[in-house]
């Protein structure tokens, strides 16, 4: 199959007629740990994939915008009355026009583009395709028109663009791996200073892989229980009198004051999860990379049974994975299905990875998807 640049290449010759201005693209991401922190200003460690949204654009001369996806094969197209218009465009191409609602409500002047969009990010997996496709199109609309926005200010206006115009409350993170990613690291971010730190993540080096398995389990109510977990925390936060849990520094002194269990639960897993990102960022600077594994898996306890956002088949995969001699596995991304990531001697991911498809099998789950995640770099104009 051709490449994914091609691809898009491809597709805006066929959709619009002529040869597009540049080819910009963006990376999904697993998230090493720290699940369900950054909306509470706390901290993450992602990594791009080597996997990205790529999209081929031109700039027109009017204020319309067309975007072609490869996916769906279809052309949308719109102006600036429903670019202006939070929610206006629905949809996959939603995401386009938040960007561009995002761009223009602060004051850019965002030129009217074709857009081509071609990906091998899996979609629906938990691996941010779309935090991809609105970092990739604001990377594009920002060269294209010459516009001088901050790279450090970019995640938050697409973050911005799928908040308020798409109507997803996610946090930071996923914009911030997607564009501040670099080859070879993990981005550790804390989500109140948006400070960041490139944590050499090279796993090869030390004989180890991340084993990425894509459990392929339908999302359940995502949306609607991912909104409910954000508002519980805030809720919490409000209750113990700090500004976000993130700030919660006596953990036991907060689950006293607390009479609600499931909210508890929801506080400790945050709490609990800040620290072991700050434990695992401290074992990779010192290069002891295997000794992560029980910070992961600990990550998956608590996003399991405090948290509650994993399914039966996230489940079976870590287990499974530990089964098989994992150093440490987890759930990745916000939950209710999605993929598993698992800490794994490089020569063991095959043999790994089919444990988890037998032990699949005898469940009568979906067959699952695997591959080998190396850090991969953000957004970036690739020709
Ligand atoms: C989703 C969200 F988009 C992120 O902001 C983050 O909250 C994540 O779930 C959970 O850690 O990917």
């Amino acid at each position: 199959m051709t490449d994914v640049p091609s691809r898009a290449a491809a597709g805006f010759s066929s959709a619009f007629g002529a040869q597009p201005a540049g080819l910009w693209a963006a990376p999904g991401r697993v998230n090493l740990i720290g699940e369900h922190t950054d909306y509470n200003d706390g901290f993450v460690l992602p990594f791009a994939l080597p996997h990205r949204v790529v999209v081929a654009a031109a700039a027109r001369p009017d204020t319309r915008w067309r975007v072609w996806s490869e996916q769906t094969g279809e052309t949308v197209e719109f102006g600036a009355a429903e670019a202006d218009d939070p929610g206006r465009v629905e949809g996959w191409a939603g995401y386009v026009a938040g960007v561009v609602w995002t761009l223009r409500s602060k004051g850019y002047e965002v030129p009217g583009a074709d857009l081509a969009v071609a990906s091998d990010v899996p979609a629906g997996a938990g691996l941010s395709s779309s935090a991809a496709l609105e970092s990739a199109v604001l990377t594009a609309l920002a060269d294209l028109g010459d516009l001088s926005v901050p790279v450090d200010e970019r995640p938050g206006l697409a973050q911005r663009a799928e908040n308020d115009y798409v109507g997803m409350p996610c946090g930071i993170m996923d914009q911030s791996a997607s564009i501040r990613a670099v080859a070879g690291h993990a981005l550790f971010l804390d989500c109140r200073t948006l400070a960041i730190e490139q944590i050499p993540f090279d796993v090869a080096t030390s004989g180890l892989a991340v084993l990425v398995v894509d459990t392929r389990a339908p999302h359940r109510h995502a949306g609607g229980e991912y909104a409910s977990r954000r508002r519980a925390c805030e809720e919490a936060a409000a209750l113990l009198g700090v500004p976000a849990l993130r700030d919660v520094d006596d953990l036991d002194k907060a689950l006293a004051t607390l009479s609600d269990d499931v909210m508890r639960r929801r506080v400790r897993h945050v709490v609990t999860e800040n620290q072991r990102v700050l434990d695992t960022v401290a074992l990779l600077r010192s290069g002891r990379v295997r000794e992560i594994g029980p910070l992961l898996t600990a990550s998956h306890a608590s996003m399991r049974d405090d948290f509650e956002i994993t399914v039966p088949e996230v489940d079976l995969a870590v287990s499974t994975a530990l089964s098989a001699g994992a150093y440490g596995a987890r759930m990745t991304g916000g939950g209710f299905g999605g993929c598993v990531l698992a800490l794994v001697d490089a020569t063991e991911t095959e043999r790994v990875a089919a444990a988890v498809a037998t032990a699949y099998a005898g469940r009568g789950f979906i067959e699952p998807v695997w591959f080998a995640a190396r850090p991969g770099a953000g957004a970036e104009r690739v020709r």
